[in-house]
Order: structure tokens, then C-alpha cells, then sequence
């Protein structure tokens, strides 16, 4: 009798046992606080710092929203440098803001912005530059931030994927102006929905605490150009059921992570994201010679029930509905021909060798 088998997704949330849940849960139960910056939240955001080494968190709703967040604590208004090879977020945060996103192509090893292309897209009207640690790879930010210092820019790290990482021995979150972060289900921590910003500078943590909450300053005078970015109790008691696996969920992505690369090394024409500095290994980014080859995995592992994604694709840039095209040649080619494969906690390493197998033969 063949044996039924579940389908395999991307990814699967970390998640801790649900009595462990509820059990945060009660609290919110026994004090009728639901929301407003109330004790779980609080405690979510010192918790979360003492465990990646940062002060500053302002827990909010989303990792769209930290971004927006961020380029309204700076009081940003103009252009903003960025990649092309990203998610729609990092660009729509950008232009709900009114501000413009200008994008410089990859380093096609790391995937993340070029630093040497930076200054020629430079002018006059450029206010900051907004880089993504690709897939929890850390940019080079000594290189980025030199840059910024020579043209009196702010730097906001679109750190969406980058839980975890550590830059130069710190957490990846105290560099840069301001960096966001995601908690989205399918993140190394997650809240469900949710997201959190990180500044070293305490006028711009208070400013952005106000921001989250519509502008106020002790719920009198509107202060700052603020709305209603505040992350509930309920997801914070999630987050902080699982926070306490954090660090599992980092190590067993790190040795998933040794194990799709050692084995699919095997195959010649296959790629791998370069990193340079750190990683969590949140994604396993495949990189085929060919876009027909990747077409070609993705229908044996679809044809077994198994569903990589195509991130990111296509190149944020070619959508001509939100900006006028600019070819990005390095990101366009990448785009075309990367697959991250199935990666979480849940995972067997059986299916790991079943996916293997469909990609390589
Ligand atoms: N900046 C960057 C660089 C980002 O990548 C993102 C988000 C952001 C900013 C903005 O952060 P958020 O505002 O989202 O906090 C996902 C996520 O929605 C998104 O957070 C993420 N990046 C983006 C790269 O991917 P999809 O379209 O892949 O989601 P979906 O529903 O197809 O999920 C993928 C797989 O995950 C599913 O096949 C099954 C699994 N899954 C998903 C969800 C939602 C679960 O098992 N449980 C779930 O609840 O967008």
C-alpha cells in the first residue's frame, strides 16, 4: 500500500508547545490587558534584547510597518538607495513614506547591495540608503556606513531576515541608524504577525515609541507624525513562549544548512549565497545555472508534493506598476534562477535526502 505522505513547504513556524503558550496567555487573561505597550510586550522587547545583545527594541506589528517606522523617525524625504533583490516590502515601506526608492544592483555572490555601485547613484535629493541582509547574510556594513558618513546619509538595514546574526562579534541590530526586523510566522523568531525596530539612539527609540502610538506623548499632545503600530499582548506572549527556542531553532538550521550545501556541492552547477561575515541560516537560497534547470527541480519536487519558492522573484525593480524600470542586471539573473528550498526546525533529514535526491539525481 503506498504511504501517504504530507506535502513540503518552504517553511514551517518554530513553535513552542502550546501549554507554554497559554500558560503566558493566562496573564493577559487575568488582567484583561490586551494591548497599548502592556507587560508582555514590554517583557517580550527585554527579553528579545538580552538574548541578541541589543537595547532599543520597539516591538511592532509588522516587519512593513518597523520599516516605515524607521524612515519616519529619521524624518526622511527624498531618494533612498536600495537592492533590487528583495521582497515588495522593502520598497513599498519606502514609497508609502513619499519617499523614492533608487536601486543599485547586487554583488551576485552574497546577494546583497553592491557597495562599489552606491556613490554613483548618489545625487542630491539621495537622503539614506536602506540595504538588506539577504536571507540573514550581513551586508558589509563597515563599507556601507563609510559611505553613508561621506555623504551625510542615513543608513536604515532592512534586517527583516536577520535575527540572530552577529556583525563583527554584535548583534547585527546595533549598526546602522535604525535597523527593522520581522516576526512574520515564516521568520528564526516569530509572533505570528509582527515586527520590531532598533536604534542605539534613545531620542530616536523614544520618538519611535511615540510613532507606534499615533503620535501621542502621554496620551496628550500629537507629537509626531505617528499610527497605530503596536504589537498586541497576544503576540507577544507567543513570541516570548518562543523565544525560549530560539537558540535550537538557530543550531538546527545551521547543520540543515552544512547539509544541504555539502550535499548539493556535489553537482557542479550549482550555487551558493557567499558569506562573508555571519548567517542564521534562515533560508537555503539554491542558485542553478539556468533558469530551465530551476524549472526543471520545481516540477520533480512539485510532482512529489514539495514546494520550495522562487525568492525573489521577480527582481522588485521590473515591477512597472510601482516604479519605472531601471535594469538590474545581476539581480534580474539571480532572480531568475534562485530556489529556497525547504528549511525549519520540523524537518527530517529523510526529506532533506528525498529533496537532495530530486535535485540532484
Ligand atoms: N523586508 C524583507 C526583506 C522581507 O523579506 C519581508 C517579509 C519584509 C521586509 C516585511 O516583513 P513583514 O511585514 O512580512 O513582517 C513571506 C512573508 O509573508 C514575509 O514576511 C516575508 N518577508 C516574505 C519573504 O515571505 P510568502 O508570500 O512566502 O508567504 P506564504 O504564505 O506563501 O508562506 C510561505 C510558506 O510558509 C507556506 O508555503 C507555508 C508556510 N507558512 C506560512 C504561513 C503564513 C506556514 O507554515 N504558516 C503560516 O502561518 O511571504
Amino acid at each position: 500500500m503506498a504511504v501517504e505522505r504530507k506535502n513540503i513547504y518552504v517553511t514551517q513556524p518554530t513553535l513552542a508547545p502550546l501549554g507554554e503558550v497559554t500558560e503566558i496567555m493566562q496573564r493577559i487573561w487575568d488582567s484583561g490587558i490586551m494591548t497599548h505597550n502592556g507587560p508582555l510586550v514590554q517583557q517580550f522587547e527585554k527579553e528579545t534584547q538580552a538574548f541578541l545583545g541589543c537595547s532599543n527594541l520597539v516591538a511592532c506589528t509588522n516587519g512593513t510597518i518597523a520599516l516605515q517606522m524607521a524612515i519616519r523617525a529619521l524624518e526622511l524625504k527624498g531618494e533612498i538607495i536600495t537592492t533590487p533583490f528583495t521582497f515588495i516590502a522593502t520598497i513599498s515601506s519606502i514609497m508609502w513614506e513619499h519617499c523614492t526608492p533608487v536601486f543599485v544592483d547586487i554583488d551576485p555572490e552574497t546577494l546583497n547591495i553592491d557597495p562599489d555601485k552606491i556613490e554613483e547613484r548618489i545625487t542630491c535629493h539621495t537622503v539614506a540608503i536602506m540595504p538588506v541582509h539577504v536571507f540573514g547574510n550581513a551586508c558589509e556594513i563597515d563599507r556601507i556606513d563609510e559611505i553613508a558618513k561621506a555623504h551625510n546619509l542615513k543608513v536604515i538595514y532592512d534586517a527583516a531576515h536577520a535575527v540572530g546574526v552577529k556583525y563583527k562579534g554584535k548583534c547585527i541590530f546595533n549598526y546602522g541608524d535604525v535597523s527593522a526586523t520581522s516576526f512574520h510566522a515564516t521568520k528564526m523568531l516569530n509572533t505570528a504577525e509582527g515586527g520590531g525596530v532598533i536604534t542605539r539612539d534613545k531620542d530616536i527609540d523614544e520618538k519611535l515609541r511615540r510613532i507606534r502610538f499615533f503620535g501621542f506623548e502621554n496620551h496628550a499632545d500629537i507629537v509626531e507624525d505617528g499610527f497605530n503600530g503596536k504589537m498586541t499582548e497576544v503576540h507577544a506572549a507567543l513570541g516570548l513562549a518562543n523565544l525560549k527556542y530560539l537558540q535550537a531553532a538557530l543550531d538546527d538550521r545551521k547543520k540543515k544548512y552544512a547539509i544541504y550545501k555539502s550535499e548539493l556541492s556535489r553537482n557542479a552547477s550549482l550555487s551558493f549565497q557567499k558569506i562573508t561575515y555571519d548567517c542564521n541560516y534562515s533560508y537555503f537560497p539554491l542558485i542553478f545555472a539556468t533558469e530551465a534547470d530551476l524549472l526543471k527541480a520545481v516540477s520533480a519536487l512539485n510532482a512529489e508534493g514539495i514546494y520550495p519558492r522562487r525568492y525573489f522573484y521577480p527582481s522588485v525593480n521590473t515591477f512597472r506598476k510601482l516604479v519605472p524600470y531601471v535594469s538590474m542586471p545581476k539581480s534580474e539573473d539571480i532572480a531568475s534562477r534562485i530556489l529556497c528550498l525547504p528549511l525549519y526546525y520540523s524537518l527530517s533529514e529523510a526529506d532533506m535526502e528525498r529533496i537532495i535526491k530530486l535535485i540532484i539525481g
